[in-house]
């Protein structure tokens, strides 16, 4: 049961300071160490050393906090909840990361996500390139155990290495199957388009264990058939949601590391996440916003509105409810 005694901090509302003004964290929400307990926590990871194309990402959580302080966050009618009065969400700030070594940034990662999930229900990740990805998942399964992994994403990111690197952007699925990070069963890519490497990539794909939602199926199945095939895919296994920024169209995402033209739009992106609702979703990740080649902060936009869409999924979230809080109640998760 929720601890009556916990009363959410809440963001300071946009009609007593202004939404311009104010705290400079995700939402002006409050930072982790001045809240009691914490439900969902939102980090940033500026990391980006694993990129193929673009650099830039580690200026991607400050960016998308910035952006954040356009959200309206009392009331999410789609969802018909209130987010921050239903869970204590705070900002735990930025993870730091060496940007020279990879293998020591991901430890580094990897040792933050579990020392974050030691003191909150759940985190939402605010990349950062999408390598960061790899020792999330690792994290998430200490916490869950194996997870369903829905992957938003014009590109498959399970490739095997690059210039003989095995951790980068564009290969952190590949690594997250050697370790049987997610259900084969259960996990998918959604958004896939645009050309490959080889013929082999997709089978190869198969064999790690996703199925694909190619982006043209929004023009023949439409968000609904979208949401039906994610949902059937997922059942009620813990759901690990990957968004990379890239899945939507450079025309709603141009500040991105490797954009990808017939991509999803917006509010294609924003249905399907709301047809979520209900699902078990445990953790997620919102990742690949670099602001250098970004206009007029749509794409740094477009990734604050859709992590507080996944807020709000984690309001509903039946597997973060009652909320789970350390210290003051058992884990319903492990019991
Ligand atoms: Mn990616």
């Amino acid at each position: 049961m929720e601890n009556p005694d916990i009363v959410p901090i809440q963001p300071t509302s946009g009609k007593v300071v202004p939404r311009y003004a104010g705290a400079s964290t995700f939402a002006r929400l409050p930072e982790l160490r001045d809240v009691p307990v914490c439900d969902v926590a939102i980090v940033g990871i500026p990391f980006d050393a694993g990129t193929s194309f673009r650099p830039g990402a580690r200026f991607g959580p400050q960016a998308i906090r910035q952006a954040s302080r356009n959200l309206r966050t009392q009331y999410h009618p789609a969802y018909n909840v209130e987010p921050f009065m239903v869970q204590q969400v705070a900002d735990a700030g930025d993870v730091a990361c060496n940007p020279f070594h990879i293998n020591q940034a991901i430890e580094q990662i990897e040792a933050a996500a579990t020392d974050l999930l030691a003191q909150c229900g759940a985190m939402i990740s605010l990349g950062g390139d999408h390598t960061i990805a790899y020792p999330l998942l690792k994290a998430i399964n200490q916490r869950y155990g194996s997870v369903a992994l829905v992957h938003f994403d014009a590109h498959l990111d399970t490739w095997d290495t690059y210039f003989g690197a095995p951790y980068t952007h564009g290969t952190p699925f590949r690594r997250a199957a050697e370790a049987g990070l997610f259900l084969k069963d259960a996990s998918m890519h959604v958004g896939i388009r645009g050309p490959l490497y080889s013929r082999d990539d997709f089978k190869v794909d198969r064999e790690l264990g996703f199925c694909i939602v190619h982006c043209d199926e929004f023009e023949t199945i439409g968000i609904g058939g979208v949401v039906e095939r994610i949902r059937d895919r997922v059942g009620d296994h813990p759901l690990y949601l990957s968004i990379d920024i890239d899945v939507l169209d450079p025309a709603f995402a141009p500040g991105t590391g490797t954009p990808e033209l017939a991509g999803m739009t917006s509010r294609e992106l924003l249905g399907v996440l709301r047809g979520l609702a209900g699902l078990p979703v445990i953790g997620a990740d919102v990742v690949e916003v670099a602001p250098a080649y970004d206009h007029a902060e749509i794409t740094s936009l477009a990734a604050a509105t859709v992590t507080f869409e996944l807020i709000n999924l984690m309001a509903l979230s039946p597997k973060l409810s009652p909320k789970f809080r350390p210290g003051l109640q058992e884990n319903q998760n492990q019991s």
